[in-house]
C-alpha cells in the first residue's frame, strides 16, 4: 500500500488535568486499513526461516503512537501505580534486566544482572528515551493502565500491525530502502558511535557503516520518520507486540496460529543491532517475564 503524507493524519489528542494518557504529547498517526506482503523480501539474504515465507495480509485500520513509550511517559504510571516491574521485583527467572554489568566491558559479561531495572538500566537515561528493562507483564500492566486512565482504546500493536506501521508501503528490506549503511539517518542501530563505546573484540556481528551519534538509547524522535509519520520503528529499542510466538504463516493479522502465549514477539531491534537484526521483517520472542536493555514498546489504539 502506498500513502501519500498527506493522507496520514495526525491525531491530535487533548486531555483534561487528570487526564494524561501516555504518548499523548508525541499524538498517534492514524493508519488505513491495507494489505501488505509480510515477511521476508525476495533477495534479502539476512532472511531467517521464521520470517518466512512471504504472505500477503491485510490489516484494519488502527493507530499507532509516533514513538516509543519514554522513561517520563512510564514514571507517571509507576507514580499513579504504585507498580513495580519484574526486575524491580525479583520475580522474573533468572531475576533482573539483561544488561551491561560495567560501561564497554565485552558483550560476553552482559547478562541477567539482579540490580538492573528501568530505573537503572546500566546506563544513563534522560527523560525522553524509551524505557527498557520492561517486561511483557510490565507492558501489558502499563497499556491497561493507559486504557484506563484515558478512557481510550489503547493497547500492544500485532506484529502483522507493526510491521505494516513500519514498512509503510515499502517492500525494501528496511522502511528507507535495501542498504543498512543508510541506517545512521532514519534509526539509532549499533554503528559506529555504538562500537567506540564498546570493548566488543569478540563480537561477531557487525555494526552499521555509518555514524548516528548514540552508543545506547536515544531520544525519540530524533531520527527521519518513516512515510507514515512513525520514528525509531527500526532501532533504539524493540518493541513488545500483543502477538504471542507463533511460527508463519499467518492467515490473518495473528488467525490459525499454534501459539506459544508464554513467549510474546517484539519487533524492530535496537541501538546494539546489527544489519542482520534491524530488518523490517525481523522478528524475535521472548519469555513474557524476559526483560532487557534492548527492549520497550510503544502504543497502538483501535480507531473508535
Ligand atoms: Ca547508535
Ligand atoms: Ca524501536
Amino acid at each position: 500500500v502506498r500513502i501519500p503524507k498527506s493522507k496520514v493524519i495526525a491525531i491530535v489528542l487533548t486531555f483534561g488535568a487528570a487526564g494524561a494518557l501516555p504518548g499523548a504529547e508525541h499524538g498517534f498517526v492514524d493508519l488505513p486499513a491495507g494489505s501488505f506482503a509480510l515477511g521476508c523480501v525476495s533477495g534479502d539474504d539476512q532472511c531467517r526461516q521464521e520470517e518466512a515465507p512471504q504472505r500477503r495480509v491485510s490489516v484494519a485500520a488502527f493507530r499507532m503512537a509516533r514513538h516509543e513509550v519514554t522513561v517520563a511517559e512510564f514514571r507517571r504510571f509507576v507514580e499513579a501505580s504504585q507498580y513495580r516491574t519484574d526486575a524491580e521485583r525479583g520475580t522474573n527467572d533468572p531475576p533482573g534486566c539483561f544488561a551491561e554489568n560495567a560501561p564497554g566491558i565485552s558483550n560476553h559479561d552482559w547478562k541477567v544482572l539482579p540490580d538492573r531495572n528501568w530505573r537503572n538500566p546500566g546506563f544513563p537515561q534522560g527523560d525522553d528515551e524509551p524505557v527498557v528493562c520492561v517486561t511483557w507483564n510490565d507492558a501489558r500492566a502499563y497499556v491497561t493502565w493507559a486504557a484506563k486512565a484515558s478512557g481510550r482504546k489503547l493497547r500492544l500493536p500485532t506484529e502483522a500491525e507493526w510491521e505494516y506501521a513500519a514498512r509503510a508501503g515499502s517492500t525494501a528490506v528496511r522502511p528507507w530502502g535495501d542498504s543498512p549503511d543508510e541506517a545512521c539517518k532514519h534509526a539509532n542501530v549499533f554503528d559506529l558511535t555504538s562500537r567506540r563505546a564498546h570493548d566488543l573484540r569478540e563480537w561477531d556481528q557487525a555494526h552499521h557503516g555509518c555514524e548516528d551519534g548514540y552508543d545506547r538509547t536515544a531520544p525519540v524522535g530524533q531520527f527521519a520518520p518513516n512515510a507514515f509519520g512513525l520514528y525509531d520503528m527500526i532501532g533504539n529499542v524493540w518493541e513488545w507486540t500483543s502477538s504471542c510466538a507463533a511460527r508463519y504463516p499467518l492467515q490473518g493479522p495473528d488467525a490459525g496460529r499454534e501459539e506459544d502465549c508464554s513467549r510474546h514477539v517484539h519487533r524492530g531491534a535496537a541501538w546494539f543491532s546489527s544489519p542482520k537484526f534491524a530488518r523490517s521483517s525481523k522478528r524475535y520472542a521472548d519469555p513474557n517475564d524476559s526483560a532487557a536493555f534492548s527492549v520497550g514498546f510503544r502504543l497502538a489504539e483501535d480507531v473508535p
